[in-house]
C-alpha cells in the first residue's frame, strides 16, 4: 500500500514519519502532481500559519491534484493546519482561501478567558461513529490528545460543519471541531503523532482501514444530544534534560544546583552525569511525561550545527517518543565553524527536521527583548523568535528565561525595575523583603539590565508561543517553585507559562498549579535521581483535583 506524505516544508514531518514507521509503514513524500495518482492514502500534516500551507500547495502545483484526489473520495488524513486547509478560509489569513472541501471558517480563539495557543492535552468527545473509527475507548474520562493551535473551527449543532463533525473539544468557554470525516476524508485538529498510544491507535485505524470501513455514513452531533461532559485542557508535567558534553567529550544528562553542574572539588569537580539523553527520553515517555525538553546548556560555547551528537540524540529519541519534544540551546543567528553565516531559522529548521516539535530560545530572546525596548516597541522581524514563528507558527517557539533574584530594601531601591518588584517567600541574605528578577544570559553567567516581566512582555509581542520560566536561585534546591516569580510572569502575558526550577516533591506541582495558574510544570533532578516518579506526581495532581492526562495502558 502506497502511503504518501504531503510535505510543504514547514510541518513537523519527522514526528509523523517516525509514528507511521513505528506502526510498520513507510511513507513516501509526494514529489510531483503525478504522485497523487499513485497514492493509496495521503497524510497531510500542518504546522504553522494557514497561509503558509495553502500558498505552498499552490506554489508546488499541488492544489488541483489534491482537489481531484479529495473529490474522488480517496483516503486522506489531515492533521492540524492540514485539517484547517480543508475549510473555506481562516481568520489567520483572510486574504487566502482554503480548499473549501468542508463548510465553515477557521477562527482565532479568544484569549479573554484563557491562554492562547491552546497547547497541551485535552479530551475529545467522539460520536459513537468516531469511537468505532478511532479504536479508542473514548467513554473513559481520561482519553486525551495533544493540541497546539491558536485557531479552530467553532462547533455549533446547527452549523453546516456539524454534518461532517466526528468529535468536538472544549477549551475555556469555546467548543470547537476536533475531528471531521466526509466519506474517506478524515482530519484531526490534534496531533495523533504526538498523542502517545491513543494517537498511534488512531493512526493505525486510518492506515489499516479498508474501503468498507471508510464508507461509514456521516453522523452528526444531533442538537441537544446527550453530549458527554465538557472536556478540559489538562495541566502538563514535563521532564527536562540539561544536556552537555562531560570532561571526556561524551554527551550526558547533567543537572545544576543553581546552574552549577559540577560536583564539589573535593569529589573531583567533574560534570554531574545523570544518564544518557536518549535512554532518559525513552524512560520519561514510557513513564507518562506529557512533554520532554532537552536543553543543550553549553550551546553558547559552540555552534549546535557542529554539535552533531545533539542532533543525533534528537533523531534517535524521536524515533520512539510520541509526545512533544522541545529542543533548546544555540537557537540564534550564528556563524558556522567553517565561517558560513546561518540564520536562526536555518538552525531551528535542522532541529525540526531532526524531530523537534518546538524550539526553545534563551539568550537570544534577552537580546531581542532589549532591542525591542530600545526601538520603542518595534517588531523588526529579524529576531530568532520572529524568524521562526513566521513559517512554523508561534506555538513552535518557546522562550526559556534564566532570571536570578536581586534583593532590595524597598521598591524604590530597584530603580528602573521598581514597577516589577515582588515580595519573595523568603527574605534576602540581609533581611531584604523585596526583590526583582534580573535576566541573565550564558546560563546565568552574565546579568542584563532587564527584568523577567519586561522580557516576558517583549517576547510575547515578538511572537513567542510559550514561556519556560526557570529561576537560577531555585534551580536544584528541591524547595518548590518560585511562586512570586511565576505569578509576576503569569499576570503579564496571555501565552502558556511553564514553571521550572526547584521541584522537590509531588505536592510542589499541585501547589504551583493552584497558586500560580501556570499551564505546565517541569522538573529535572527529582526525576533523574528517581526521588519522585512522574506517575506519583500525576496521582497527587489527580487527588488534588488538578486535570491531568492519565498514564496510558
Ligand atoms: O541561551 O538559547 O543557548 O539556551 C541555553 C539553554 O540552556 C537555556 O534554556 C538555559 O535555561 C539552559 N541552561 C544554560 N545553562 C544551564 C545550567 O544549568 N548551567 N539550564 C541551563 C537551565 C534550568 C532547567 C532545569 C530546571 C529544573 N536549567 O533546565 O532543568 O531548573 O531543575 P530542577 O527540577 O532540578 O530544579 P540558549
Amino acid at each position: 500500500m502506497a502511503v504518501y506524505l504531503l510535505d510543504y516544508g514547514a510541518g513537523n514531518v519527522r514526528s509523523l514519519v517516525n509514528a507511521v514507521k513505528h506502526l510498520g509503514y513507510d511513507m513516501q513524500v509526494i514529489q510531483s502532481a503525478e504522485d497523487f495518482d499513485k497514492a493509496d492514502k495521503i497524510i497531510f500534516p500542518g504546522v504553522g500559519a494557514f497561509s503558509k500551507a495553502v500558498v505552498a500547495l499552490q506554489e508546488l502545483g499541488y492544489t488541483e491534484p489534491l482537489r481531484r484526489y479529495l473529490a474522488a473520495n480517496r483516503p486522506f488524513l489531515g492533521i492540524c493546519v492540514g485539517m484547517q486547509c480543508l475549510f473555506e478560509g481562516s481568520e489567520e489569513n483572510p486574504e487566502v482561501a482554503g480548499l473549501g472541501v468542508l463548510p465553515g471558517l477557521v477562527r482565532r480563539f479568544s484569549s479573554a478567558d484563557k491562554t492562547v495557543p491552546h497547547m497541551g492535552w485535552n479530551g475529545v468527545r467522539f460520536l459513537p461513529e468516531g469511537q468505532r473509527w478511532t479504536g479508542v475507548d473514548t467513554t473513559a474520562e481520561t482519553s486525551a490528545y495533544y493540541f497546539v493551535h491558536s485557531f479552530a473551527v467553532p462547533y455549533t449543532a446547527d452549523a453546516p460543519v456539524a454534518g461532517v463533525t466526528l468529535a468536538v473539544t472544549d477549551y475555556g468557554n469555546e467548543t470547537f471541531v476536533s475531528a471531521v470525516r466526509r466519506g474517506r476524508i478524515f482530519a484531526t485538529q490534534f496531533h495523533p503523532e504526538k498523542s502517545g498510544y491513543a494517537g498511534l491507535r488512531l493512526l493505525r485505524t486510518f492506515l489499516t482501514a479498508t474501503a468498507g470501513d471508510e464508507g461509514m455514513p456521516a453522523t452528526t452531533l444531533a442538537p441537544g444530544s446527550p453530549l458527554a461532559t465538557r472536556t478540559r485542557l489538562t495541566k502538563r508535567v514535563i521532564a527536562c534534560l540539561d544536556v552537555r558534553a562531560n570532561d571526556h567529550g561524551d554527551l550526558v544528562v547533567t543537572k545544576g544546583d543553581q546552574y552549577d553542574v559540577r560536583v564539589a572539588a573535593e569529589d573531583g569537580g567533574h560534570v554531574r552525569n545523570l544518564g544518557k539523553p536518549v535512554d532518559l527520553t525513552h524512560r520519561y515517555f514510557n513513564e507518562g511525561a506529557d512533554e520532554i525538553c532537552l536543553l543543550n546548556i553549553t550551546s553558547f560555547r559552540n555552534s549546535p550545527l557542529a554539535d552533531q551528537p545533539m542532533l543525533e540524540v534528537l533523531r534517535r529519541a524521536s524515533e520512539s517518543v510520541f509526545v512533544p519534544l522541545t529542543i533548546g540551546g544555540g537557537i540564534r543567528d550564528l556563524v558556522d565553524p567553517d565561517g558560513t553565516p546561518r540564520s536562526a531559522l536555518e538552525v531551528a529548521s535542522i532541529y525540526f527536521r531532526s524531530g523537534a516539535d518546538k524550539v526553545s530560545i534563551g539568550g537570544d530572546a534577552v537580546l531581542a527583548a532589549e532591542a525591542y525596548y530600545a526601538s520603542g516597541g518595534q517588531c523588526t522581524g529579524t529576531s530568532a523568535i520572529e524568524q521562526i514563528a513566521r513559517p512554523y507558527g508561534s506555538q513552535a517557539v518557546v522562550v526559556s528565561i534564566d532570571p536570578r533574584r536581586v534583593y532590595v530594601d524597598s521598591p524604590e531601591a530597584a530603580g528602573a525595575h521598581r514597577a516589577n518588584v515582588v515580595q519573595p517567600a523568603q527574605p534576602g541574605p540581609n533581611g531584604e523583603t523585596w526583590c526583582w528578577y534580573q535576566c541573565t544570559v550564558h546560563g546565568g553567567r552574565e546579568a542584563r539590565d532587564l527584568d523577567a516581566r519586561q522580557l516576558a512582555v517583549a517576547v510575547e509581542a515578538l511572537g513567542a508561543g510559550e514561556l519556560l520560566v526557570n529561576c537560577v536561585d531555585q534551580d536544584g534546591t528541591g524547595l518548590g517553585f518560585d511562586h512570586a516569580l511565576l505569578r509576576n510572569i503569569r499576570d503579564a502575558v496571555r501565552i502558556p507559562v511553564v514553571a521550572s526550577s526547584g521541584a522537590g516533591c509531588a505536592a510542589h506541582f499541585s501547589n504551583v498549579f493552584r497558586v500560580c495558574d501556570v499551564d505546565a510544570a517541569l522538573a529535572a533532578g527529582i526525576f533523574h535521581r528517581r526521588e519522585v516518579a512522574i506517575a506519583a506526581v500525576k496521582e497527587q495532581l489527580h487527588r488534588d483535583g488538578v486535570p491531568v492526562r492519565e498514564a496510558e495502558a
